[in-house]
């Protein structure tokens, strides 16, 4: 039996080239070899404030992107969470037994919240909403970016204190799967800070669906260093060494060998490389999409995917339900 991996993306917009090389190109890469299952977690999009017909729209965005960077739902399993309920009533036994220090120690809800005027609880409680997601399905491995690290933990300590509670083996433990290169992509205008589709800065961002001509243009415009020498030094030139994860992570090149390559010639042609190789990167996944978007199929594929991911998930309920004592 291949072993098993759960990852999730928020229908929250298009998605970034942080969420693409962080997240969701390993979901393509590790289809074949795992048991996957790639939720569209729409009830997580909700924990801030969100338009309603928005939200629809970019959930069967996000939907067709799946498709268009390669997934087969034929292989791995595509789902949207609101349609598998188990998802949410999981989700309260975790929150029952998860401590309010614990979610408050999240640096996700501190960040969101501290950008909120008010702040839902559902902000505080995602985590637990993650955490079920994660072993509704026996999860062994989630791709996911460098920021999620603290959420697998929690989901880690949760499956420990259940486990130990309740019965052994009774939940799966996960491990978090980074990739080599570009586990946090970096903003390119502050390279410091991650690269989010939020950011109300649009330089700061390229889209999976950026036309080549503002991909160039935010990639020869991204903040760097006057040295001039292309090196890896995340400290004194983190702009270049953001650039060169990103090299890295599209070209399957190593950092090592970009450096011999590019070295002291300057950033004109390296960045000027990189560009064109983003532009190749997004432009057959953006001509799929198009085609996708508009598919009859589209609905019939997250509907079986629902399917499939109620039966398995409400396996995984009825075993924390009999464990907790929820019946009669
Ligand atoms: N900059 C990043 N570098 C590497 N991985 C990233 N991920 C997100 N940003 C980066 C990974 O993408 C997956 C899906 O993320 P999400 O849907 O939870 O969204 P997010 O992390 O909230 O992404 P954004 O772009 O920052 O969205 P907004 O601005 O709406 O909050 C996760 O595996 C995440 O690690």
């Amino acid at each position: 039996m291949k072993p098993t991996i759960f990852s999730g993306v928020q229908p929250t917009g298009i998605p970034t080239l942080g969420n693409y090389i962080g997240a969701m190109k390993g979901f393509v890469d590790l289809q074949h070899d795992y048991d996957a299952t790639y939720c569209i977690v729409n009830q997580h999009a909700l924990t801030v404030p969100k338009d309603p017909a928005k939200l629809k729209k970019q959930t069967l965005q996000l939907a067709a992107l799946y498709l268009a960077l390669g997934i087969d739902p034929n292989v791995a399993n595509i789902f949207v969470q609101s349609d598998v309920p188990a998802h949410s009533q999981a989700a309260w036994m975790v929150m029952c037994m998860t401590g309010l220090g614990e979610l408050e120690r999240m640096t996700q809800f501190k960040d969101k919240a501290a950008k909120q005027e008010s702040v839902g609880a559902g902000l505080l409680v995602y985590p637990p909403l993650m955490v079920a997601d994660i072993i509704l399905y026996d999860a062994q491995y989630v791709p996911v970016g460098d920021d999620q690290k603290q959420h697998i933990e929690l989901t880690r300590n949760f499956v420990d204190r259940f486990n130990a509670r309740f019965g052994d083996d009774i939940l799966i433990k996960p491990e978090a799967i980074f990739p080599k290169a570009g586990s946090r992509v970096k903003s390119l205008q502050d390279p410091l800070s991650k690269m989010s589709k939020s950011d109300k800065n649009e330089k700061s961002f390229i889209l999976l669906l950026d036309e080549p001509k503002a991909i160039t243009k935010k990639i020869k415009g991204a903040v760097t260093d006057s040295l001039g020498i292309v090196k890896y030094d995340e400290e004194n030139q983190p702009g270049v060494a953001n650039l060169l994860n990103i090299f890295s992570s599209l070209s399957g090149r190593t950092i090592e060998d970009l450096v011999e390559d590019y070295g002291d010639t300057g950033y004109g042609r390296f960045k000027g490389d990189l560009a064109e190789l983003v532009v190749d990167t997004l432009a057959p996944i953006q001509e799929r999409y198009q085609k996708l978007l508009v598919s009859d199929d589209l609905r019939d594929i997250l509907h079986t995917g629902a399917q499939r991911a109620n039966e398995k998930a409400s396996v995984t309920l009825a075993r924390m339900e009999k464990a907790m004592g929820i019946g009669y």
